[in-house]
């Protein structure tokens, strides 16, 4: 969740002494297109192979940087994203032996035994996906070419229109690729649209007023209809395809 609410601010610089509060929504924040997310960040992997010095660039064009994780669970997350190798932006170019990371790795390193081992003949960091190496790291010469993720951050979500959806009281059972807390169907019509993966929405609204909002990798048309259940108490459903 991000985002300031400077008008909201003003507002209440300006209404100081009136009773009624002005609450100020946080933004919806979500991957740009063809972007995944994970842990609260966006990654890509991109299409072709390429040198570190290539795959670093290519991810700065595209607004993010090429990543090294911080963390045990975020490379193993990378690791399900290559079945190969793919470079971390990590370098020992500046001072051999002195490894280089963004400002985010945090000092994180998953090197293999007996690396790194290269010299000033490998300065650049892989992630390996191949057998025996499990995700561990290694030094290698910079120029080979292997996979390239990028890491980015969330952006601010330009609401959906609503027009644009079929919104129906039910729910389509049995599809969900993840589910997140929203606070109404715009929202959660917002974020399936930003998700290349999602074909259509449930918002599930519980007793209690709290709203789930599921993305569903599938469509009503590409199921059989005991999956498009109609909204039952104690939950109403509303079910938004495009
Ligand atoms: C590779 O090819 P070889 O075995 O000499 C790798 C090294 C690793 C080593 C680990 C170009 O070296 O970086 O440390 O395996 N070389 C390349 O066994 O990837
Ligand atoms: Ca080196
Ligand atoms: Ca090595």
């Amino acid at each position: 969740m991000g985002g300031f609410c400077l008008p909201s601010v003003l507002l209440i610089l300006f209404t100081i002494g009136m009773s009624s509060a002005h609450s100020c929504k946080p933004h919806q924040m979500v991957c740009p297109f063809g972007w995944e997310s994970w842990g609260g960040s966006c990654y890509k992997l991109l299409e072709e192979r390429m040198t570190w010095h290539e795959g670093r660039l290519k991810c700065q064009e595209m607004g993010g940087e090429m990543v090294a994780p911080s963390s045990l669970e975020e490379n193993n997350y990378l690791l399900s994203k290559t079945s190969y190798r793919a470079w971390v932006n990590c370098n020992d170019l500046e001072n051999e032996g002195q490894w280089d990371c963004t400002s985010d790795n945090g000092g994180y390193r998953n090197w293999n035994a007996d690396e790194p081992n290269g010299g000033t003949s490998e300065n650049c960091v892989e992630i390996l996906s191949l057998t025996g190496w499990d995700g561990k790291w290694n030094d290698g010469p910079c120029s080979n070419e292997y996979h390239i993720i990028c890491k980015g951050e969330e952006v601010v979500a330009t609401k959906a229109k609503l027009k644009q959806w079929r919104l129906l009281a039910s729910c389509l059972t049995g599809h969900t690729l993840r589910e997140i807390p929203t606070s109404n169907v715009r929202a959660c019509a917002t974020v399936c649209h930003y998700d290349p993966r999602c074909r259509s929405f449930n918002v599930l609204r519980f007793g209690t007023g709290e709203r789930i909002c599921q993305l569903n990798n599938s469509t009503r048309y590409e199921t059989d209809h005991t999956q498009f259940v109609k909204s039952e108490k104690p939950f109403t459903c509303i079910y938004g395809e495009r």
